[in-house]
């Protein structure tokens, strides 16, 4: 018999017909009542799989007292209640590395994009703004700069690789310095950002990471300076960071997520000096791919009585 397996929310064709081969998948977004669904069949589901952007909270893993794994499309697992389901011995997979190239490519084009205007360009020349007013005020170049990357780990790392080639200097902050990195290090992050051109945020989300990113950051890197935030919206302290642009105090922003997406900040939407994505850095056809193969794979290699590939906890 296939064992059971809550599936929260809708992922891509090839990965629900491949869950389906391996599993009795209970859709649960699909249902009118969802706690009925699980009071009917929560005692036989073996398996949780869901996505970074809807989690797993302790009371879905309570409902679900038999469930083994937790498999998450998504490297970031801030939505997921870890110390529960460490609790209740539940292992929890996510999708490491295979997002890394997508995610540093929307840093590094949030990054061209901010500073090179290309945005404002575009609404320029759309708006018949060129032959009216002729060309656009100058906009800046990126080489000899300095980036500070917040969270230099899988992602980070590949961001300091590409922005390096051109012709960037490369520091970074993490709890600790790594041995086997050629930049600087600064056990400070407002440090960091007085030094920085650009801060790029791609640490992870939830309570350790909470506002890290706060107005004393933000006043540091300064009128100059530009904030680019792909890794979670509650990194940054998003009131402040509006009232850092709209005060002058902060020179720009490049951002793919948000405190509580799907929403964004009303202000941000005039801004020329941001540019705004809709937490879109994997959402490639290959990367999307890879992450949903990945979420199959480790809840397969788990009912074959073999490790998980990609095991947080
Ligand atoms: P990773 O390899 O675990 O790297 C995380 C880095 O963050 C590490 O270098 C770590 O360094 C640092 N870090 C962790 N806790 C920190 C803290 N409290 N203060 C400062 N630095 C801290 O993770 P990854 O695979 O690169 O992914 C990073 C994050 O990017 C994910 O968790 C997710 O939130 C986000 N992400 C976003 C998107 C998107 O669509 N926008 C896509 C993928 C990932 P230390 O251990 O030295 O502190
Ligand atoms: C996904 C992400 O868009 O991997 C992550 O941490 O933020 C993105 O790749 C998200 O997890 C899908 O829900």
């Amino acid at each position: 018999m296939k064992p059971e397996l809550v599936l929260v929310g809708p992922m891509m064709p090839h990965v629900m017909a491949a869950l389906d081969e391996d599993f009795t998948v209970h859709r649960l977004w699909e249902t009118a009542d969802p706690d009925a669904l699980l009071a009917d069949v929560g005692e036989r589901v073996r398996a949780i799989a869901t996505s970074g952007n809807i989690g797993a909270t302790a009371a879905l893993m309570d409902a679900l007292p038999k469930a083994e794994i937790i498999s998450c499309y998504g490297v970031g697992v801030d939505s997921i209640d870890l110390a529960h389901a460490a609790k209740r011995g539940v292992i929890v997979t996510n999708t490491p590395e295979v997002l890394n190239d997508d995610v540093a490519n929307m840093a590094i084009a949030l990054l061209l994009a901010t500073s090179r205007r290309i945005c404002v360009g575009d609404r320029y020349v759309r708006a018949g703004k060129w032959p009216q007013h002729g060309e656009m005020p100058l906009t800046r170049g990126i080489r000899g700069k300095r980036v500070g990357i917040l969270g230099l780990g899988r992602i980070g790392k590949d961001i300091a690789a590409k922005a390096s080639v051109f012709g960037v200097e490369i520091l970074y902050h993490g709890r600790s310095p790594q041995d086997d990195v050629p930049h600087r290090y600064y056990g400070d992050l407002v440090e960091m950002a007085r030094d920085s051109d650009y801060l790029v945020a791609i640490c992870p989300g939830g309570e350790a990471t909470r506002n890290l990113v706060n107005r004393q950051v933000m006043d540091a890197l300064g009128p100059e300076g530009v904030l680019i935030n792909v890794a979670r919206g509650t990194v940054v302290d998003e009131a402040e960071l509006v009232l850092a642009l709209q005060e002058g105090r902060l020179g720009g922003a490049g951002l793919d997520v948000f405190l509580e997406e799907p929403q964004v900040p009303e202000p941000l939407l005039s801004m020329d000096q941001v540019v705004l994505q809709p937490h879109a850095a994997s959402a490639t056809v290959e990367t999307r791919h890879a992450m949903g193969d990945l979420v199959v794979q480790n809840l397969r290699a788990h009912f074959a009585g073999k490790p998980a590939l990609t095991a947080v906890q």
